[in-house]
């Protein structure tokens, strides 16, 4: 199984880093002014002519950012279908009904373990998790992912239960 990077992460390493060299740069600056020798007066007036442009910029900042963030909601969107799912864990196995999904489904993994405590990882085509949750004995946990990609997906086990933790692997389909 491969797992890679998505196109989203990198976006966001790259703001990342851009707002970190843009921070650095701030305090470097504030730094070497502080050695300055001021008024007092003066310093509060620049302060608070900054602060006024900081705060219009920090609104613009984080209220563009939770516009943006609205699309990316990891809720199942307008599915074509629905299907359910039912994924059992075991010493060292997933089992899977049915096996075969069609494609633009809502999908509702109902999740249990046989005997002990795993943890499901599902991922995409890509070898890209989508979703995760806990395999408890007695318990059916639900997943929701809408399934867009056709191609072969992928189970793991992301929780360690014992010597043969990493066989638990399985591959199911996503059709057109
Ligand atoms: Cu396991």
């Amino acid at each position: 199984m491969e797992v890679s990077f998505g196109g989203f992460q990198v976006a966001v390493l790259a703001a990342f880093l851009v707002v970190t060299v843009a921070l650095v740069t701030i305090f470097v600056v504030v730094a070497r002014q502080s050695t300055r020798n001021v008024a007092f007066g003066e310093v509060t007036h620049t302060g608070y002519r900054l602060r006024r442009y900081w705060f219009a910029f920090l609104c613009l900042l984080l209220g563009s950012g939770v516009i943006l963030a609205l699309f990316f909601l990891p809720y199942p969107g307008n599915a074509s279908g629905t299907a359910t799912v039912n994924v059992s864990g075991g010493l060292f196995y997933w089992s899977m009904t049915p096996d075969t999904i069609p494609a633009g489904s809502e999908v509702s993994f109902e999740v249990t373990s046989t005997d002990v405590n795993h943890g499901l990882g599902i991922y995409d085509p890509d070898g890209i998790l989508i979703g995760s949750v806990q395999a408890m004995p007695g318990y059916d946990n639900q997943l929701n992912l809408t399934l867009e990609k056709t191609g072969t997906y992928m189970m793991a086990c992301l929780e360690y239960c014992g010597y043969k933790h990493h066989e638990m692997l399985k591959e199911f389909e996503v059709t057109p």
